[in-house]
């Protein structure tokens, strides 16, 4: 069986999710459950980054026992993500006890590989990111990304090679036909990887000597490792890493890293490095989408601008959120996020288009149809919507939430504009036999538009099936299938259950 093994990040828990954390997160689940319900084996990872600097203090300005505020952290990550229907079968969290066998055991391999030494270094370190910038990466002396100055640390560190790999990992990226070729997308932030790697490239210090809150280095253990090198093996560990169990071979390489811009340099340079050395498979494809702002500032708690998914869902619901998160911006691109923006998709996209085409059809099968499926021929609608979607397939396939849902919608209002022309209300007094035909087609279209729109807003999609009279398929756990989208089909009869109006105006 075809088997796809697709990650988030796993999220700092030095703070609670924000939208950004959960527009990653059901992106990933969008395409989980859109290989899922093509009868794909899916294996879905995310989890928590609990380790290092930024914890430990997080932890300390709460009051907290560190491990503890980890827990309670790490729990709210996990509940968000139920909330939101995130369809993730692992979650990982590096403080957990195999993630630390399998961390230590990575750095063993490199340490025997001798890609290893223990150097003095000085540097300036920005806590939130977890890193050191070099002077021209700081912007007027401050951290790129979060506008605070760095801290001088100096230390004796141990040292990976990273700049060893640079050229292998420049033939890797640019070379299709290079033995270890991985994808970068999109295109600007492949070019930016491609134009670092061919300046210099600086090795890594993976260890801290003064920071308690890590994994032991296996070797010296006054040392902890780099939360970033502790983080990046998460993604073997959940695989069952380091044993030599199957599952690492039937699931390693992972065919999709998903994150935003501001992590790609560590997922396409530090993790393939880290590989490379010690010679296992680099992950196939990495994709960094853009950043969220607020009201046109970057979301940070200081600012005060901070958008929780709660917040979305108590105004939009669990699937309006999902829907609003993926069809704001192109994947790829930053984007401004604000209310007036979500409040208009709402209205235009769900209570509208959407929400007004399933409960107009069930109201005129109640009323002119006795509430059933009824007979008739004639398939045009039905042939014209599954035509209408098929780009959705190389849509998904390439990441475009937005024209994915574009296409989906494109099909929405097609067949509200059928239901115009058709006018059932006209219909019904000039030649009522053409009624049950037509609404028959609508109710198939219908049919059709809630398995598309399965992976994007599961809960909306069953409620539609289920009113088309269909089982309950999160209940039954059903992972069907078109393995025949042109038979698609209700059958005559079939009494339909008109639910209430699925997205109220706002
Ligand atoms: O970097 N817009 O964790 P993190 C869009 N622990 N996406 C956003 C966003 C925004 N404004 N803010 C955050 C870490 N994200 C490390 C990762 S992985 C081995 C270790 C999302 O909590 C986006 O996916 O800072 C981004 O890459 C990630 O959260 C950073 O999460």
């Amino acid at each position: 069986m075809n088997r796809f093994f697709i990650t988030t990040p796993i999220y700092y828990v030095n703070d609670v999710p924000h939208i950004g954390h959960a527009y990653t997160t059901v992106a990933a689940d969008v395409l989980a459950r859109w290989y899922r319900g093509h009868g794909m084996e899916v294996l879905f990872l995310t989890g928590t980054d609990e380790h290092g600097t930024k914890i430990a203090q997080a932890a300390a300005a709460h009051n907290k026992p560190t491990q503890q505020y980890c827990d309670e952290i790490s729990a709210q990550f996990s509940d968000t993500w139920k909330e939101l229907r995130i369809s993730n079968d692992a979650f990982i969290r590096t403080t957990s006890p195999a993630h630390a066998i399998a961390v230590q055991e990575f750095l063993k391999k490199l340490w025997e590989k001798g890609l290893i030494f223990k150097a003095l270094y000085q540097g300036k370190y920005c806590v939130q990111c977890e890193r050191f910038y070099t002077d021209d990466e700081l912007v007027g002396g401050l951290c790129p990304d979060h506008r605070i100055p760095p801290e001088i640390q100096s230390e004796e560190n141990y040292f990976f090679r990273l700049s060893a790999f640079r050229e292998q990992l420049l033939a890797a990226i640019t070379n299709e036909d290079h033995p270890q070729h991985f994808k970068i997308f999109p295109r600007e932030r492949r070019n930016e990887v491609i134009g670092k790697l061919k300046q210099e490239v600086n090795d890594l210090s993976i260890s801290r000597a003064t920071l308690a809150w890590g994994i032991p280095l296996p070797w010296d253990r006054s040392q902890t490792i780099y939360v970033w090198v502790d983080a990046l093996v998460n993604y073997l560990t959940a695989i069952g890493y380091p044993s030599d169990t199957p599952r690492v071979e039937e699931w390693w390489p992972a065919d999709l890293h998903l994150m935003a811009k501001d992590i790609l340099w560590f997922h396409a340079v530090v993790w393939p490095a880290l590989l490379m050395a010690v010679g296992m498979k680099l992950p196939k494809k990495i994709f960094a989408h853009g950043f969220f702002t607020v009201n046109g500032q970057k979301m940070s708690k200081s600012l005060g601008n901070v958008i929780r998914p709660a917040e979305m869902i108590k105004e939009y619901g669990v699937d309006g959120t999902r829907y609003l998160l993926l069809s704001a911006f192109p994947f790829g691109a930053d984007g401004d996020f604000t209310h007036d923006l979500m409040k208009t998709g709402y209205n235009a996209a769900l209570a509208n288009d959407l929400g007004n085409l399933i409960s107009r059809a069930m109201t005129m099968v109640e009323k002119y149809c006795d509430g059933k499926v009824p007979a008739g021929e004639g398939r045009e609608l039905v042939n014209q919507v599954l035509e209408e979607l098929k780009p959705m397939d190389l849509q998904l396939e390439h990441l475009q939430f937005k024209d994915a849902l574009a296409t989906l919608w494109l099909v929405v209002d097609h067949v509200n504009r059928f239901i115009e022309a058709k006018a059932p209300w006209k219909l019904m007094k000039e030649s009522p036999a053409d009624v049950g035909p037509a609404l028959r087609q609508v109710l198939i279209s219908l049919k059709v538009i809630s398995f598309y729109l399965r992976p994007f807003m599961p809960d909306t999609a069953n409620l539609l099936w289920m009113q088309l009279g269909q089982p309950d398929y999160i209940k039954n756990r059903a992972v069907e299938f078109f393995d025949a989208p042109e038979s698609v089909d209700l059958p005559v009869g079939q009494p339909i259950k008109r639910g209430t109006p699925m997205f109220p105006r706002k």
